[in-house]
């Protein structure tokens, strides 16, 4: 292995060396502490070691780093003490997740580390955020996230790369191909000769390396940081690397031939580093022997700390609490655009929404007044772009065409291009992009297309954005608008309403107007919340309800159902379209009379009101366009079944649309839609 000092002093080339050897030395204590049942999983990166700590001694250390799962060299190469490290292998509440994640699936602020989830892929995208903070700001830093050989079949990959190249991201992307995937060989993964070939595809520059020399890790990503950022671009690196254990350590390496063991043993990293540093007399061999032995003291004083710690106490009410981040307090030039919180939760009759005769009106039809839903969400988004310098919106065709739906027209002339930001067809790594704004301090607006789309970006949202707050504390300030629902004759995957999906999901907060004043409220709401927010907006009501809208700045506040309409005979607990359907019904049947309560937030649940509606009626219905089985309804009609039992005098029935995929057809449309089974569930209802 032929190494290159270049102008690195001799302090600096023996601190390398201690850098390199204290992952080594960690890891060989852990495997011991393994097999005695101390630690319970262990990803080892031992024969990998040049590349996480090569990396991260060519960055400076506030410049974000994502590592992956045999990456320990990152963390300790940052200075994180080995007993906090140790007490979060053990699943401790003193370590850096509370006890939450196990072995590196953790991060950390104050160093610089995003945790990864066990995804891999995603942490490539992540990194795209970040570095879109650092370019709207103008800094000279790069952001660097790793990936293995495997890792680099993911769509994230594909993603990520791209979404960097096209908007010139300062970002260094590591492969450490390492040969193997879990038992996958590299033949297995992919055909190109070598992966940097993948390069040239996204228009970037890429270059292998060798993995295992240190000083060439070094030099060649101190290099590659300068190129990122003078040039506004990313680089792919791919380093030549070998596992030299098993995946983890459960899972053996039989599958590996031994050959390749004794060939890369002749590799090796740290001893090849030190017999560099002992021929060239940088280093003498009492040296070398006083820095293991620092290393191995120190070991045992910090697991000396480590294993002190307390053992876990269990407290349900703290655990449900980190699930979201409290709500920040507004700092300084955004004290003046604090919002009014509206109160609108209570029946108002002056809050009437007209709605263009039919539910399923042309989007032009006549007969509004006041501003239409379209124009309320369009206003809160402004408004939000005024109050924020640092909310950044994100879409497909969202620039110069203003949106699928017009949404964000004229807001690339007044807040320009970087603010307003039209997306390659990406969702996965836009959703890992908000996320990396959010590490740097920005908010963000991301509008799918269509809610269809969100599959494609499912795992982000629903495995990052969701649970990263539990988990390490971090909190994920995004929006992701849904443009959702069916009566527009658009087919199965111009329709559906997935809003299930996501109250099913912990950590998210999940909003879905049906009036204009309601819908500028929450979007302004959800954009002031520093958790991520998933703002549902029907497109068929976009055009044909009109209502009220105060022109200020306010609020509607997340988690409160709004009293639509008063009636004692039976309550409709419903939302977004259910609430104009149910209206309908109501005004077309005085003889009954309904209670009507528009949940607006499905997570987390208004249950008081919820509550107050059964009081009122003792018999109720749930009302939803989402189909019947897994639908919102099911929940709450469990909650009230569980908690109102007393109060009922009927059993809680549920409308919702047929269970099949959304039909074309607007016959076959009217009849999926659960607003044809109304009448009759009502009946139903009543009648029992
Ligand atoms: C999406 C996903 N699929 C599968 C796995 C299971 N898995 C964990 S690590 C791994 C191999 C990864 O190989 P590579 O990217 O080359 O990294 P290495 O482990 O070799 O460092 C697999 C298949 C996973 N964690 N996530």
């Amino acid at each position: 292995m032929i190494f290159d000092r270049k102008d690195l002093s001799n302090d600096q080339l023996i601190d390398f060396y201690s850098k390199l050897l204290w992952p080594r030395v960690i890891e060989e204590k852990m495997l011991v502490l393994l097999r005695q049942g101390k630690i319970s999983k262990w990803f080892s990166g031992i024969g990998q070691e040049a590349i996480s700590v090569g990396a991260t001694l060519a960055l400076q250390p506030d410049e974000w780093i994502m590592p992956l799962h045999r990456n320990l060299g990152v963390f300790t190469t940052r200075n994180m003490p080995l007993n906090k490290l140790f007490m979060q292998w053990q699943g401790s509440q003193e370590g850096y997740s509370k006890g939450r994640e196990r072995s590196f699936h953790f991060g950390n602020r104050e160093h610089h580390i995003c945790g990864m989830i066990s995804h891999l892929g995603p942490q490539l995208a992540i990194a795209d955020g970040v570095a879109l903070a650092y370019k709207l700001r103008k800094e000279t830093k790069v952001s660097l996230a790793f990936t293995g050989d495997g890792g680099t079949s993911e769509g994230d990959f594909h993603e990520a790369l791209n979404v960097a190249a096209v908007w010139d991201l300062p970002v260094i992307f590591i492969i450490e191909n390492n040969g193997y995937g879990l038992s996958t060989p590299v033949n297995e993964q992919y055909r190109c000769i070598s992966l940097i070939d993948k390069a040239k595809g996204y228009g970037m520059e890429g270059v292998q390396i060798d993995g295992n020399n240190l000083l060439e890790v070094y030099d060649t990503i101190k290099g590659v940081r300068e190129y990122c950022i003078k040039n506004h671009k990313p680089y792919l690196i791919e380093c030549l690397t070998f596992r030299m254990r098993g995946h983890e350590e459960a899972s053996g390496t039989k599958y590996i031939p031994q050959d390749l063991f004794r060939l890369w043993e002749q590799k090796d990293p740290i001893i090849n580093y030190e017999k560099y540093l002992i021929e060239t007399g940088v280093i003498n061999e009492m040296r070398v022997a006083d820095i293991r032995n620092e290393l191995k003291d120190k070991i045992e004083s910090e697991l000396a700390i480590g294993n002190n710690a307390k053992p876990v106490v269990v407290d349900t009410e703290e655990e449900l609490e980190d699930v979201y981040c409290p709500p920040t307090p507004r700092r300084g030039d955004l004290a003046s655009a604090q919002p009014k919180l509206i109160d609108n939760s209570k029946v108002n009759s002056e809050l009437s929404i007209s709605r263009a005769s039919g539910w399923m009106a042309s989007p032009d039809g006549g007969g509004r007044e006041g501003a239409r839903l379209i124009d309320a969400i369009k206003e809160g988004l402004h408004q939000s772009m005024k109050a924020h310098p640092n909310l950044i919106l994100m879409g497909q065709d969202i620039a110069e065409y203003g949106g699928a739906f017009k949404i964000t027209e004229g807001f690339m002339n007044e807040f320009g291009k970087e603010r307003v930001r039209n997306t390659p067809l990406c969702e996965s790594a836009i959703v890992g992009a908000t996320l990396g704004l959010s590490l740097e301090g920005f908010k963000s607006m991301m509008e799918m297309q269509f809610a269809d789309f969100v599959t494609v970006g499912f795992n982000q949202i629903i495995n990052n954005l969701a649970k990263i707050h539990y988990r390490w504390g971090q909190n994920a300030d995004v929006v992701i608008r849904m443009p959702t629902g069916g009566g527009v004759g658009a087919g199965p995957f111009h329709s559906q309403s997935n809003e299930a999906w996501f109250v099913h999901t912990p950590g998210l907060k999940v909003v879905y107007p049906s009036s204009p004043i309601d819908a500028k409220g929450l979007l302004i709401a959800a954009i002031n919340d520093p958790n991520p927010v998933l703002y549902f907006e029907h497109k068929a009501l976009y055009r044909s309800i009109s209502g009220p809208v105060p022109e200020e700045y306010y609020e509607i506040e997340i988690g409160k159902a709004r009293h639509v309409r008063e009636g004692d005979e039976i309550s409709i607990i419903t939302f977004g379209a259910g609430v104009h359907w149910a209206e309908d019904y109501a005004a077309e049947h005085p003889e009954i009379s309904i209670d009507i309560l528009d949940l607006r937030t499905l997570l987390p649940l208004d249950y008081f009101a919820i509550r107050e509606a059964v009081q009122r009626t003792g018999r109720v219905l749930i009302l939803h366009e989402d189909t019947l089985v897994g639908g919102v309804g099911g929940e709450i009609a469990a909650w009230i079944s569980e908690n109102c039992f007393s109060i009922l005098d009927a059993p809680v029935m549920r409308c919702a649309s047929l269970d099949t995929p959304i039909p074309f057809s607007i016959e076959l449309e009217q009849n999926f839609l659960a607003k044809a089974r109304l009448d009759e569930t009502i009946q139903k209802l009543i009648n029992y």
